[in-house]
C-alpha cells in the first residue's frame, strides 16, 4: 500500500490542480499557452478553471487535470522529529538540572528580511497555536534582535550573551536569499568561534528544506507550522543530551 495517486472526483483518478503565472496578456492565446504548459508537465487532459490578468502583461492561471504519476511513500525523504516533545515544566527542570544556569538564546531575522512574525511567534511570550514562546520559559534567557540584523551584529551579540543557541529566521526566498544568508551566517560563526565554543545554529522559515542542514552549515532547520514547544524540546535535547 505504499503506492498512491492523487485524486479529485473519484479515488485514484489522478486529478491535480496547479496554479502559475505567465508573462502574457490575458487572451485566448495565453489560455492555450497555459494548457500547453500543463500538458508538457504531464497533465492530460488539462482544463483551464481560472485565468485572471495580473497587472500589465501577466496572467495568473489555475489548471485542473489528470496525471499518471504514482507516489511511492516508501521512498519519501523527510526529517522526522528525533527528540521527545516535552512540556514547559519538564523543559525548565531539565535545564536547571543539567545546565545549572539559564539557557541563553539569541534570535534574529537576518539580511534585508523584515518578516519578524515567524521568529516572534517562536520567541515572544505571546507564542503561536496556543503555545507560549521561549520567553515564557523560566530557565531560558531570550534576546530577540528583531529584523534586518547584519551577520556581524548577530555574531557579536551571540558572543556577548554567551548564546547557547542562535535562532535565525528567513522568510524571503527571492533569488535564494534565505540560502545565501544562512550560509553567510554559519560561515561567520565558524570563523569567529572555535568548535565546541560555537552556539547551536538553528534556522527557520516557511520555505526551507529541512534536509539541507549540512549544506547550509547549521544544526537544525525548522519549517512551516513550527511551534515554540518543538523548538524548546529540541534545544534541551541538543544542548543537554537529555531525553527528559
Ligand atoms: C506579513 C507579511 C509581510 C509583512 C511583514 C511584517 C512583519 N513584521 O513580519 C510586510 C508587509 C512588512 C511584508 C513585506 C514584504 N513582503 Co511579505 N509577507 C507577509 C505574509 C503575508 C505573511 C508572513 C507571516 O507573517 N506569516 C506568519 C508566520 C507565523 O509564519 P512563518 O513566517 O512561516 O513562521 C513560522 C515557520 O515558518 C517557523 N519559523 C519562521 N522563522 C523561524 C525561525 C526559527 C529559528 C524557527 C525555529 C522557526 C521559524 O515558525 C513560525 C511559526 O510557525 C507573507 C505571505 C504568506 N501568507 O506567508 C508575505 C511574503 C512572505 N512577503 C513577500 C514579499 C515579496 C514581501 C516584500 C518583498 C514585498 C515588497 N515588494 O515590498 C516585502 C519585503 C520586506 C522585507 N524587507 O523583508 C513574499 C515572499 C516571496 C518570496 N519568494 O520570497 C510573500 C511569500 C508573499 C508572496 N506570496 O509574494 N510582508
Amino acid at each position: 500500500m505504499s503506492i498512491v495517486r492523487p485524486y479529485g472526483d473519484t479515488t485514484g483518478d489522478g486529478m491535480v490542480q496547479l496554479s502559475f503565472t505567465l508573462p502574457l496578456v490575458h487572451d485566448k492565446r495565453a489560455e492555450g499557452a497555459a494548457i500547453q504548459l500543463a500538458n508538457k508537465m504531464g497533465m492530460d487532459p488539462a482544463m483551464l478553471v481560472h485565468a485572471k490578468a495580473m497587472g500589465d502583461g501577466f496572467t495568473f492561471f489555475v489548471v485542473y487535470g489528470k496525471v499518471n504519476h504514482l507516489v511511492d511513500t516508501d521512498k519519501v525523504q523527510v526529517v522526522e522529529r528525533d527528540f521527545p516533545l516535552l512540556g514547559a515544566k519538564e523543559i525548565n527542570a531539565v535545564i536547571k538540572r543539567r545546565l545549572r544556569r539559564r539557557l541563553n538564546v539569541v534570535g534574529a531575522c537576518i539580511g534585508t528580511d523584515a518578516h519578524t512574525v515567524g521568529i516572534d511567534a517562536i520567541l515572544n511570550l505571546k507564542g503561536i497555536a496556543g503555545e507560549k514562546g521561549l520567553e515564557s520559559y523560566r530557565e531560558m534567557s531570550v534576546t530577540n534582535m528583531g529584523a534586518q540584523v547584519s551577520v556581524p551584529d548577530l555574531v557579536e551579540t551571540a558572543k556577548a550573551c554567551k548564546a547557547d543557541a542562535v535562532l535565525v529566521s528567513q522568510v524571503v526566498t527571492q533569488r535564494d536569499a534565505h540560502l545565501l544568508n544562512t550560509r553567510q551566517m554559519s560561515a561567520a560563526f565558524r570563523e569567529a568561534l572555535p568548535e565546541g565554543k560555537r552556539p547551536l545554529l538553528i534556522v527557520g522559515g516557511p520555505r526551507f528544506d529541512e534536509l539541507m542542514t549540512e549544506e547550509l552549515g547549521v544544526d537544525r532547520i525548522f519549517s512551516r507550522g513550527t511551534t515554540p514547544r518543538e523548538v524548546a524540546s529540541y534545544l534541551v535535547h541538543a544542548l543537554t543530551g537529555s531525553a527528559a
